[in-house]
């Protein structure tokens, strides 16, 4: 098992915008395998390859309550969006004790490829379909505080550098 580390928010490599995998291979299934590995260490629902500073179209999910129902999103695409959006509350393994509500569409349907490379058609609601998109503006570089006013971003920013030189000092 390997753990990798997750960039916290301000860092600017949130910032760049994935690939797509050319091939889903063993190396990718490795990252996938890692990246599982980290998002339940945390624990988290979601994790992008961005967080991990790999800069490839790779997600991983699980929003089951017993947290063993993966979900890998390998090259993922948004095929549909309901018009009817919900505000729900946030939180971020790269903006760690930061929570905020976000309005996403409340139903979505993707594709992508799962860890053997087969292309695979979901419909998403409630926290899946928050998490695949959190997760896809990830892969754009784009964090979730992006969406609050410049002057919460602001603060979070504040806080976060605040906290960073806590953790380098102890
Ligand atoms: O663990 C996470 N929980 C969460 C809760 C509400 C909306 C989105 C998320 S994703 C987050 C893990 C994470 O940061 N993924 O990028
Ligand atoms: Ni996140």
């Amino acid at each position: 098992m390997a753990l990798l580390t997750i960039l916290r928010y301000p860092d600017a490599r949130l910032h760049k915008k994935a690939k797509p995998v050319a091939v889903v291979d063993e190396r990718i299934r490795k990252l996938v395998r890692d990246m599982a590995d980290t998002m339940y260490e945390a624990p988290g629902v979601g994790l992008a390859a961005t967080q991990v500073d790999v800069h490839e179209r790779v997600i991983v999910i699980d929003v089951s309550d017993e947290g063993r129902d993966l979900l890998v999103l390998i090259n993922p695409e948004i095929t549909w969006k309901s018009e009817t959006v919900k505000a729900v509350e946030e939180g971020c393994l790269s903006v760690p004790g930061i929570y905020d509500e976000v309005e996403r569409a409340e139903r979505i349907r993707f594709t992508a490829l799962d860890e053997e490379g087969r292309p695979y058609e979901m419909q998403a609601e409630g926290l899946l379909a928050v998490c695949v998109q959190h997760e896809m503006d990830h892969l754009e570089g784009k964090v979730f505080v992006e969406y609050l006013s410049a002057l919460k971003r602001n603060r979070i920013k504040t806080k976060m550098k605040k906290a960073e030189r806590e953790l380098v000092k102890a």
